[in-house]
C-alpha cells in the first residue's frame, strides 16, 4: 500500500521527467526567494518591477520551450507548466508577466518569425533584455478578436498601422510589440507585425486603477499612422490561427498557473484553520472545514493531472485547442471558487493584504476572463459537441 501525502495526492511528482523536476525546483526556488518578499508591496502599490524580466531570463524561465540556439532551454511544456504554477503560486500578475513574453511574444516570433526577426529578437527577449507584449484586443473586439478595426496598410516598402488596442499586458513598459492587424495588401487577413518602442505614432498609456493583476502593469496600444518596414511582417501565419496558436500555449500555461495560486490558498487555509482556535478547539477540528479542505484538495488533484495529460499531447504533438479549453476553463474556474472559500475560511483575517488570499481572489477574477473568457471556452467546447456555433 502506498503512502498518501495531502500536499501531492496523485503522486505528481512521480510522474514528472528529471529534467521537469529540476526546472520546476528552480522556479519554486525563484518564486519564494525572489517574488514573495516583494509581492504585499508590489499590489498594494500597483507597482511593477521591469527586473523581474531580468531574472527570470538569467535563470531560463522566459520562453524556456524555445531552443536553446534562440536563447531558450528546449524544455517541454509540462516545464513550462511548471514554472507557471509555481510563479503563480505567489501572484497572477508575475505569471502574466512570463506568459505574454513566452506564448505570446516568442512563441509567434519564433513560430511565424523570419530567421533575421528569429535572431534580432529572440535572444533579447529570453534574457529578459527586452519586455514584449501581444496586442489582440480592442475596444470593440474582445471575445470576438475577428471584429478587429486595426488596419495594415501597404505602402512603398512596408505598411502603415492605425488602431488602438486595449487590456495589453506589459504594454507601457514594451520593447517589442506584437499586432495583429487586417492587412488591406493580404485581402484585409488578419497578419502579425513586431512594432519596436519609439517608433513614429506608435505610445502605450496605462491603465490606471485596477483592483486586480495590480503587480503586473497593463496599459493600451496607440497606433497613428506607424509606418513600419516589410520586414515587421510575421510571413509565416495569416489569419485568426495566428493569434490562436499563441493563445493555446498560454491558456494552457494559465491551466497550471491557476492551479497554483489554489494552491497557495489550499495551503493558508489548513494551516489557518490548525492554529486558529474557535470554540475551545481548532477550527481544522472542525467538519465544515474540513469538507472544504478536502473539496479544495480533490479539484487541485484532478486540475493538476489534466494538464498533465495535455501537456504531454502537447509535447507529443497530438493537442487540440478544445483540450486545452478544457483545463483553462476548469482550473481558473475551480481556483477562482477555492480562493473565495479560502476568503472565508479566514475570517477577518481574510481581507487583509498580509494574509493574501483575497489578492489572489481578486487576480483570478482577471484570469477567468483574459485568454477566452469562462463561458467563452464553453462555446468553444459547445461547438466542438454540437457542431454548432452558438458564439
Ligand atoms: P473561428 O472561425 O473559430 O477560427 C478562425 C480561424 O482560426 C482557427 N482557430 C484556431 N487555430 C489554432 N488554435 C485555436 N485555438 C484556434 N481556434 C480557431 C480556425 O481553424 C480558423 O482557421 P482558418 O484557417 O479556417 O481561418 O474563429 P471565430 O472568430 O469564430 O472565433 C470564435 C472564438 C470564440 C473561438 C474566438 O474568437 C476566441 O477564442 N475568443 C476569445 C478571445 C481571446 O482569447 N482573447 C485573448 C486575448 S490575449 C490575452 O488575453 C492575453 S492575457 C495574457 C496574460 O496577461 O497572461
Ligand atoms: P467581452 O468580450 O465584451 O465579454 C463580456 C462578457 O460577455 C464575458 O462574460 C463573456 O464571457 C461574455 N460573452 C462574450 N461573448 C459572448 C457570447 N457570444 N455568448 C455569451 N457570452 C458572451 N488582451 C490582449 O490582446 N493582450 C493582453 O496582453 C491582454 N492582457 C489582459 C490583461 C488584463 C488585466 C485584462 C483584464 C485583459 C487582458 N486582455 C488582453 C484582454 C482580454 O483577453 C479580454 O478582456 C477578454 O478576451 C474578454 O474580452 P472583453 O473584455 O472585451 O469582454
Amino acid at each position: 500500500m502506498g503512502k498518501f501525502d495531502w500536499a501531492d495526492p496523485f503522486l505528481l511528482d512521480d510522474q514528472l521527467t528529471d529534467d521537469e523536476r529540476m526546472i520546476r525546483d528552480t522556479a519554486r526556488a525563484y518564486a519564494d526567494d525572489r517574488l514573495a518578499p516583494r509581492i504585499i508591496d508590489a499590489f498594494a502599490n500597483e507597482h511593477t518591477d521591469p527586473d523581474i524580466f531580468r531574472e527570470m531570463g538569467e535563470l531560463g524561465l522566459l520562453g524556456p520551450t524555445i531552443p536553446e540556439e534562440f536563447g531558450g532551454v528546449g524544455a517541454s511544456y509540462v516545464a513550462y507548466g511548471l514554472i507557471a504554477r509555481e510563479v503563480e503560486r505567489i501572484d497572477s500578475g508575475y505569471r502574466s508577466m512570463m506568459s505574454v513574453q513566452s506564448s505570446l511574444v516568442m512563441y509567434p516570433i519564433h513560430a511565424y518569425g523570419s530567421d533575421e526577426q528569429k535572431s534580432r529578437y529572440l535572444p533579447k527577449l529570453a534574457s529578459g533584455e527586452w519586455i514584449g507584449c501581444f496586442g489582440l484586443t480592442e475596444p470593440d473586439a474582445g471575445s470576438d478578436p475577428g471584429g478587429m478595426r486595426t488596419t495594415a496598410r501597404q505602402v512603398e516598402g512596408g505598411y502603415v498601422l492605425s488602431g488602438a488596442k486595449t487590456w495589453i499586458s506589459n504594454s507601457p513598459i514594451a520593447d517589442v510589440f506584437v499586432i495583429w492587424a487586417k492587412s488591406e495588401a493580404h485581402g484585409g487577413a488578419i497578419r502579425g507585425f513586431v512594432l519596436e518602442k519609439g517608433m513614429k505614432g506608435l505610445s502605450a498609456p496605462k491603465i490606471e486603477n485596477k483592483l486586480s493583476l495590480r503587480a503586473s502593469i497593463t496599459g493600451m496600444v496607440m497606433m497613428d499612422e506607424v509606418v513600419v518596414d516589410e520586414d515587421a511582417l510575421l510571413p509565416h501565419v495569416e489569419g485568426l490561427k495566428g493569434p490562436f496558436g499563441c493563445l493555446n500555449r498560454a491558456r494552457y500555461g494559465i491551466s497550471w498557473g491557476a492551479l497554483g495560486a489554489a494552491e497557495f490558498c489550499f495551503h493558508a487555509a489548513r494551516q489557518y484553520g490548525l492554529d486558529r482556535k474557535q470554540f475551545g478547539r481548532p477550527l481544522a477540528a472542525t467538519q465544515l472545514y474540513q469538507k472544504k479542505l478536502a473539496d479544495m484538495e480533490t479539484e487541485i488533484a484532478l486540475g493538476l493531472q489534466a494538464s498533465l495529460r495535455v501537456g504531454r499531447l502537447m509535447d507529443e504533438g497530438r493537442f487540440a485547442p478544445e483540450m486545452i479549453s478544457i483545463v483553462k476553463r476548469n482550473n481558473v474556474g475551480k481556483a477562482l471558487d477555492i480562493a473565495r472559500v479560502a476568503r472565508d475560511m479566514h475570517g477577518g483575517n481574510g481581507i487583509s493584504g498580509e494574509y493574501q488570499v483575497m489578492r489572489h481572489l481578486m487576480n483570478l477574477e482577471t484570469v477567468n476572463t483574459y485568454e477566452g473568457a469562462h463561458d467563452v471556452h464553453a462555446l468553444i467546447l459547445g461547438r466542438a459537441i454540437t457542431g454548432i456555433a452558438a458564439f
